[in-house]
């Protein structure tokens, strides 16, 4: 009999880890005192054994060699895309409307089944910037009882190749150049600009880059898609094809490009520490899911558009989302590296009554996801790590290699055997064995793809001509930066000539930004009907404002009963107040009111919305009164407002963000220039009424209507 303390290690429910019944989080820290990693107690860890105290140190010193070799061996290689990522923790409740689609009992049942959720970005390296204009990451894994399904899909709907083989080529192109390793995280430089300018299939995806979608406002409120068609079967054997949408119940939100780089230099966690403190704060950010169903046709056509080609999407106009369920997240991981550096995700994870469809971008993904694990996880047994374990019953006949947890039974791990009665048995049709959809094949072998799939640029004009024309002012000044950082003119011109075919107007404003002349389109494209689906800026905007940050601004003479109303007013509304002023401690002294961000520590990115209780005068002789000073000539101080108020409610105004300003604050509204009855903007008595306007204005996120047209477009 083996030690029962040689099996897999014992597991523990640790503190905030909410691995449930089927706790799988192995017991690593137990006892009061510090040991070695075969339990024996340490008296110093401090001090290395020496031949006297000036003397070297001695080879015998285990603690020494243990504690360095470990750390030595810390770091495993980085995801070689999407290596920035965060993760949490969830529930996913379905509705129990799958049934009609899917036997998967987590959509076909009212049940609810736990989720890990890892959101990422693609290009950068783990330390990079959450902020940067890039595609997100959104992979959900399902502790189902029927097995881990992983839906391994991005904040962008399209991708930017139809067949796998080139995504080396793409990634190449992407990453940093090879010589100097820069730039970092970033789309804006040559070699991708090359890329995508020679393959017209990527011209969708990236456009979507260059919207407003390239850069979140938060991972809470982005929209997740499956990107690949995938086929579901229903219990009586029918199937239908259909792609998965996550719609975030706050809303799709973005940021503007200011607020991108704001972030990424003052906070380049911001994402990160965003979904962190939505959920400390009990703000749990939460997702329904859907699906758009369409008929399993032979030729795997949808009104004109292949399904089988992940460079296009299916209009919601054409074919609505069906909603199945809701996901909301609600823990953090309790150790990053655990639980959101070693999750392993593959398309390939399916369940029962989910399979997979002949996508050649999604046939290629199911070699690529288990392959790439070996270099990452290294070795064979990552199914084991605690945080892809599956909550399901495992009963498999893979034996032994690098970092085994298991300590198998049995004498026969092999079929057919007599010898351990022929367990693991096969699994009889009744008891729901996963059986691949049985679809007919024929056909030559070809290195090529269909002819349904050359049309590259008709749903990039859809996307285009679907956006409101701030948003269309953003693309195009998103280009403009983009192909600016590029220094080849063949690239630049390149690129032109297919924005020429998707939109005369956006290629006359970018050439006019670029110093270029507008080139011939590079070809010809088809006219389709937009989508107003595809906009984030809808007529009707009323999301639910749960865990938004409202910024109080005071200083010490400030109206205390008003700074407290509006705290407690931010706070019922479900949202959180960050009071702001000049130095940290507590406001004018008193005990009572907290200070949470002094001008110093925050930027206008932190908030929402801002609630100007009082303006705040520049202490004499700060360095404040010095930059006030020094606008002005004359050498007197040209304004009784601490210029970092004015910056940070200058930028606030600028985002088109929601401010409010109480009596007290009307010299902090009049140094920023802001004139009364501006949209967005609220001037109250009382704080009150003044957090009631805000949250009208939060729940359309922005005030639209601020937003100037862009410089840059002659329109
Ligand atoms: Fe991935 N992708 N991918 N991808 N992908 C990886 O897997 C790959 C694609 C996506 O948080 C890698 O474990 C190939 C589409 C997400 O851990 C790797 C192709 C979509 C994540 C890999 C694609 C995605 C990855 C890197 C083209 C959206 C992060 C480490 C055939 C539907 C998962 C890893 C996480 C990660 C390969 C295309 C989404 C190398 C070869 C399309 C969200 O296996």
């Amino acid at each position: 009999m083996p030690n029962p303390d040689q099996r897999a290690p014992e597991t523990v429910t640790a503190t905030g880890c909410p691995f449930g019944a089927s706790a799988v989080a192995p017991r690593s820290q137990q006892g009061e005192f510090l040991t070695t990693a075969t339990g024996t107690r340490l008296r110093d860890s401090d001090h290395s054994l020496k031949a006297g105290r000036r003397g070297p140190t001695l080879l015998q010193d285990h603690h020494l060699r243990e504690k360095i070799m470990h750390f030595d061996h810390e770091r495993i290689p980085e995801r070689v895309v999407h290596a920035r990522g965060a993760g949490a923790h969830g529930v996913f409740t379905s509705y129990g409307t799958g049934a009609k689609i899917t036997t998967a009992r987590f959509l076909a049942e009212k049940i609810e089944t736990p989720v890990f959720v890892r959101f990422s970005t693609v290009l950068g390296s783990r330390g990079s910037a959450d902020t940067v204009r890039d595609t997100r990451g959104f992979a959900t894994k399902f502790y189902t009882e029927e097995g881990n399904y992983d839906l391994v899909g991005n904040n962008i709907p399209v991708f930017f190749i139809q067949d796998g083989i080139k995504f080396p080529d793409v990634v190449h192109a992407a990453k940093p150049h090879p010589d100097r390793e820069i730039p970092q995280a970033q789309s804006a430089h040559d070699t991708f600009w090359d890329f995508v300018s020679l393959h017209t299939e990527a011209q969708a995806h990236t456009m979507w880059n260059m919207s407003d979608r390239g850069i979140p406002a938060s991972f809470r409120t982005m929209e997740g898609f499956g990107v690949h068609t995938f086929r579901l079967t229903n219990a009586d054997g029918e199937t239908c094809l259909v792609k998965f949408h996550w719609k975030p119940v706050a809303g799709v939100h973005s940021m503007t490009w200011e607020e991108a780089q704001l972030a990424a230099g003052a906070d380049p966690d911001f994402h990160r520490r965003d979904l962190a403190d939505a959920i400390e704060a009990g703000a749990f950010p939460s997702w329904e899911l859907g699906v758009q169903v369409m008929p399993d046709t032979q030729d795997e056509m949808f009104e004109g558009i292949d399904l089988l080609d992940p460079t296009k999407l299916v209009p919601e106009e054409l074919c609505p989302v069906q909603l199945l369920g809701k996901m909301t997240l609600n823990a953090n991981p309790t150790n990053y590296f655990a639980e959101t550096e070693q999750v392993m995700f593959n398309p390939g994870h399916l369940v029962p009554g989910i399979d997979v469809t002949n996508d050649p971008l999604l046939q290629a993904r199911l070699f690529s996801y288990v392959d790439t694990q070996l270099t990452r996880l290294g070795g064979p047994n990552f199914a084991q790590i605690p945080i892809n374990r599956a909550h399901a019953p495992v009963n498999d006949m893979l034996r032994d290699g690098f970092h085994q947890h298991a300590v198998h039974t049995g004498q026969a791990p092999y079929r057919p055997n007599s010898i351990d009665a022929g367990n693991p048995a096969e699994t009889p049709e009744a008891q729901r064995p996963f059986v691949e959809v049985s679809t007919p094949v024929s056909g030559e072998k070809v290195r090529a793809v269909p002819a349904t799939f050359d049309d590259h640029l008709s749903q990039v004009r859809m996307f285009y001509r679907s956006l409101t024309p701030v948003e269309q002012d953003h693309v195009a000044a998103a280009y403009t930066f983009e192909l600016g950082k590029c220094y080849e003119n063949p690239v630049r011109e390149r690129q032109l000539a297919h924005l020429a075919a998707v939109d005369t107007d956006l290629a006359k404003t970018v050439a006019t930004g670029l110093g270029l002349p507008v080139p011939e389109p590079s070809t010809k494209v088809a006219d389709v009907e937009p989508s107003p689906a595809l906009s984030q800026v809808k007529a009707e905007m009323n999301f639910p404002v749960d865990g938004r940050i409202v910024g109080i601004v005071a200083d010490d003479d400030a109206d205390l009963a008003q700074v407290k109303k509006a705290s407690a007013a931010v706070e019922k509304a479900g949202m959180t107040p960050f009071v702001v002023a000049a130095h940290g401690g507590h406001l004018g002294g008193k005990k009572d009111v907290v200070i949470d961000r002094t001008l110093l520590t925050t930027r206008s990115i932190e908030f929402d919305a801002l609630l100007a209780v009082s303006a705040i005068a520049p202490a004499p002789d700060s360095a404040a009164a010095f930059d006030a000073k020094a606008g002005d000539p004359s050498g007197v101080p040209n304004s009784a407002v601490d210029p970092r108020l004015t910056l940070l409610i200058g930028e606030m105004y600028r985002h088109c963000k929601a401010i409010a300003f109480l009596p007290e604050a009307e010299a902090a509204m009049a140094a920023a220039g802001i004139e009364a009855g501006t949209p967005g903007i609220v001037q109250e008595k009382d704080a009150d009424k003044a957090v009631g306007t805000l949250v009208d204005l939060l729940g359309a996120h922005r005030a639209w209507d601020r937003f100037p047209r862009s410089s840059a477009d002659p329109r």
